[in-house]
């Protein structure tokens, strides 16, 4: 089993700014508990972070016939992209959609998620945990 993990925007940044929303730890550590979940629970995983919503796009229609799931987080795209929800209905690929705040609880603009309507799973306010969380919603879903 093969899960794609796609970050958006500005999570590159992670570790460097805004710790009372996203934590102090870094993408590569958040990329190394992500690969050590994948191990224990037997599958694979490739990880790709873009600042560029149409790299996203490619990346989740790069992944068809390929990937088993996609969890991701879109960042800022959450509450704008069309073209994410889009891509992951064209595919068909069961998708989790994450993220490390709850951002039902910040600004009004963060209620919104276009790409929601198209995942299995949303997980949010679990700080990086709620990617593990994501990992093995997927792997159980394709199991059944
Ligand atoms: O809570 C999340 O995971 C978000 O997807 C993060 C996005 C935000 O736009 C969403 O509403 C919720 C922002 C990611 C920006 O990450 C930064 C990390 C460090 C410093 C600055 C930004």
């Amino acid at each position: 089993m093969h899960i794609l993990v796609l970050n958006g925007p500005n999570l590159n940044m992670l570790g460097i700014r805004e710790p009372e929303h996203y934590g102090t730890q870094t993408l590569a550590d958040l990329i190394a508990m992500i690969e050590d979940e994948a191990q224990r629970l037997g599958i694979t995983v490739e990880c790709y972070q873009s600042n560029h919503e149409g790299d996203l796009v490619d990346k989740i229609q790069a992944a068809y016939g390929k990937a088993d799931g996609i969890l991701i987080n879109p960042a800022a795209y959450t509450h704008t992209s069309v073209a994410l929800l889009d891509a992951v209905k064209a595919v068909q690929i069961p998708t989790v959609e994450v993220h490390i705040s709850d951002p039902d609880t910040r600004d009004e603009f963060r209620k919104i998620s276009y790409i929601r309507q198209a995942c299995i799973a949303t997980v949010k306010g679990k700080g990086f945990a709620g990617y593990l969380e994501g990992l093995r919603i997927l792997a159980d879903y394709a199991k059944k």
